[in-house]
């Protein structure tokens, strides 16, 4: 009788941590900050869904630091976002795609972390109705940081805070959390903390984040490839030169691959976590450093895709090792099954 009465009790994100925090006191900071995480995106999710109907769709009229033109649901997630973190006492410092520069939150009791996030990826998708995503990673703060936060001193105040605002630039293995909410048919949030991979679906019966993909392994190998084709002229030769091959089914599959591409990056990978192959934005000659940020899109993303088991690479290189320099500095990206990221990589091999 008892496991037929657990069977009816789905874990809910909110349970899952608490039995994180029951095995490890430790992360019950950790605990708060996801907490306020799955609000904003539970928001975000109402929010999209609603757009068409509450004149939410179109664009804000303002453009952000990277000269792109914002949506009004950027402007508006955004500020969800901010909202729910600031509250949570825990966070010395955000960063976020819609921000020009790393924020202090004043609200810090004990500033132990720094977030940095996307907080609608894909927007340009929303007025079609099409899935969008949030991306957000959690670093650790430097304990000197933490210390002197709420120093009385002006001084030393205005100090710590040009030099606390730089812990937001660490590499992807430096992260300690990170996720994304896919506003999608279903709103799913797939999070790791380092040790695994696991996706929660939105039940709207309930509003609460059931776990229904425990444990997300991505397949060593899959048979699509995902990618904006229409700048292939653009590309270096060895993406060309392996995409061209897995379309003559002459790569090391000797199969033809299929192609997929959604145009947000969270549906896109999502998807290719669970049926594996590639997903990737090259650079190429019109974006020569590629165009996906490194901070709060690519190495969260690919911290999710290596804890499943996958791998990231900018073509060369885990894009985990990559220490950023500037908040809003990009990167090649091509994530996914693990041998289908070498088989990418081999093509980048010196010839001799
Ligand atoms: P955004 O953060 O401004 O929405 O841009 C990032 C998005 C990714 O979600 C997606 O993979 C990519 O841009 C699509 O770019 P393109 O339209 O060039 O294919
Ligand atoms: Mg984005």
């Amino acid at each position: 009788r008892a496991s037929v009465a657990r069977g009816h009790a789905p874990t809910t994100l909110s349970r899952f941590m608490l039995e994180r925090t029951r095995d490890d006191p430790e992360s019950r900071d950790l605990e708060a900050l996801i907490a306020s995480v799955q609000m904003a995106c539970k928001t975000i999710s109402a929010l999209v869904l609603r757009a068409g109907l509450e004149e939410l769709t179109g664009l804000q009229g303002e453009t952000n630091v990277q000269g792109e033109e914002q949506k009004k649901l950027d402007v508006i997630a955004n500020q969800v976002l901010k909202d729910a973190l600031r509250y949570t006492g825990r966070l010395g410092v955000v960063a976020s795609e819609e921000e020009a520069l790393p924020l202090l939150v004043d609200e810090a009791l004990d500033s132990r972390y720094v977030a940095v996030f996307d907080p609608l990826d894909g927007s340009s998708n929303i007025d079609a109705s099409i899935a969008t995503g949030t991306i957000f990673g959690i670093f650790r703060q430097t304990e000197e940081c933490r210390l002197n936060y709420r120093s009385d001193e002006k001084d030393v105040l205005d100090a710590n805070a040009t030099k606390c605002l730089l812990n937001t630039l660490q590499p992807g293995d430096s992260l300690v959390a990170a996720g994304y909410c896919m506003y999608s048919s279903s709103t799913i949030l797939v999070l790791t903390f380092g040790d695994g991979v696991h996706g929660f679906t939105l039940d709207s019966a309930v509003n609460e984040f059931v776990l229904t993909h425990p444990r997300m392994r991505i397949p060593d190998r899959g048979k699509i490839y995902s990618c904006n084709e229409a700048n292939e002229p653009l590309w270096d030769a060895p993406v060309r030169d392996y995409v061209r091959d897995l379309k003559l089914g002459r790569g090391q599959t000797a199969t033809r691959y299929s192609s997929r591409y959604v145009g947000s990056m969270v549906a896109d990978v999502h998807r290719t976590l669970l049926h594996g192959g590639l997903w990737f934005y090259p650079a190429d000659t019109t974006h020569p450093s590629g165009k996906i940020r490194l901070l709060y899109e690519a190495a969260p993303m690919s911290f999710i895709v290596e804890q499943a088991g996958g791998r990231s690479s900018t073509g060369t290189r885990s894009i985990l090792s990559i220490h950023p320099t500037t908040v809003h500095q990009r990167v090649a990206v091509f994530l996914g099954s693990k041998d289908d990221v070498a088989e990418l990589e081999s093509y980048f091999l010196p010839t001799i």
